[in-house]
């Protein structure tokens, strides 16, 4: 058998999208292959030889920017929403100098380590009856040592949006920059009808985490940090005698061009009206699924604002691994007890049909 042969053996194993509605990734956009093929081997570490790749990622930068109305900010495009959050608090940590960030209860678990890796006293404010972070706890957190402070656009577990205009409001207020953690959010909310601020038309907002790889259905890894001003960059520069370049202020050196040149390719070819297609139909499989739950007496956490939905119900974690045997990827949360599902581009209408047959199946016998 030839490599290839094995190879593809193997990744035969692997589940198919089509049966997870687990995951935060979908299959890439076929014009995200076509132009991940085309930079395969890039390395944005070295700009100085990739200079059409680098200008692809200026371009790219100043897309995402608009979207996230400031045209001129600064940003690169990383490994992901990890990497994104590192830098972010890592800016901060160094222009402020403190020893302590303030995050929502519900923050994505990379927070933990950027506590870890720099040293940070990581402060977590309590929810509230809607699990959006209570802006009057955030307050009584922040002091003297905070370098920053994080909202969530586009919680991990429930798709809650904190109130970030509070918060950029508290921010502005107490002179701290805040994060925004819109991993996934950054690229669903901009596209739907209902208008949430929460990126840089908002004062406050000195930082934006989000990732093509995820709702822009760009290759994987394509993960994106964007700042307001150019002083957070500069705080992240160390010196690069030998590259072509003589300063670096991305976390890792080497950096695949793939990621840069398959988002690009989704945002330009589809459009503003792509993406909002794109969206829609995600919100309307997210409206039926709730639909043909609440038949069956299951009722959502929260009202779905984006296409994440949690579905209370008893013996959640049993009836993920019962699904799991029949080869459908779900997942759960523990606070409260619920099943979450997650309804990516690749969730179409056979796949709803499908999945909700086997989950009324699976409830019964559990
Ligand atoms: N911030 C938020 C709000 C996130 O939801 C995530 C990841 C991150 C940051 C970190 O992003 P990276 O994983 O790109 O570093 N959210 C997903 C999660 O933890 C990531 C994921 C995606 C996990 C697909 C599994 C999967 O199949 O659930």
């Amino acid at each position: 058998m030839s490599v290839i042969d094995e190879l593809k053996n193997i990744r035969a194993r692997d589940i198919p999208y089509s049966r997870v509605l687990s995951s935060m990734c979908t299959y890439p956009h076929h014009v995200a292959i076509e132009a991940h093929n085309l930079f395969l081997g890039t390395n944005l570490g070295d700009p100085g030889i990739f200079t059409g790749t680098r200008e692809l990622e200026e371009k790219l930068i100043s897309i995402l920017g608009k979207i996230l109305h400031y045209e001129n900010a600064e940003g690169y495009i990383c490994s992901g929403g990890t990497e994104a959050n590192i830098q972010a608090i890592r800016a901060a940590r160094n222009i402020l100098k403190g020893r302590n960030v303030v995050i929502p209860e519900s923050a994505h678990f990379s927070f933990e380590k950027i506590g870890d890796i720099l040293g940070v006293e990581v402060r977590r404010a309590r929810l509230d009856r809607d699990y959006r972070v209570d802006i009057d706890n955030v307050e009584s957190l922040v002091d003297d040592e905070t370098v920053a402070i994080t909202g969530i656009a586009g919680t991990t577990e429930l798709g809650q949006i904190d109130p970030i205009d509070d918060l950029s409001k508290l921010a502005v207020e107490k002179n701290i920059p805040l994060h925004v953690d819109a991993a996934f959010g950054g690229l669903i909310l901009p596209f739907m009808n209902r208008r949430i601020p929460f990126d840089f038309e908002l004062d406050g907002v000195a930082s934006i985490t989000i990732d093509p790889h995820k709702m822009g259905m760009a290759t994987i890894p394509a993960g994106g940090i964007f700042f307001r001003d150019k002083k957070f960059i500069e705080a992240l520069e160390i010196e690069t005698p030998y590259l072509t370049s003589e300063r670096q202020y991305t976390l890792t050196g080497t950096r695949p061009g793939t990621g840069v040149a398959s988002a690009y390719a989704v945002l330009k070819h589809l459009g503003a009206e792509g993406m909002k297609k794109i969206t829609e139909g995600c919100l309307e499989k997210t409206s039926i699924l709730v639909e043909e739950l609440s038949q069956i007496g299951l009722e959502t956490v929260i009202e779905p604002i984006i296409n994440v939905v949690c579905f209370r119900c008893r013996n959640a974690d049993r009836i993920k691994e019962e699904l799991y045997r029949r080869r459908w990827v779900i997942s759960t949360i523990r606070k409260p007890e619920a099943i979450r599902l997650v309804v990516m581009p690749h969730v179409d209408d056979e796949v709803v049909s499908n999945f909700t047959s086997e989950l009324k199946k699976v409830i019964k016998i559990v």
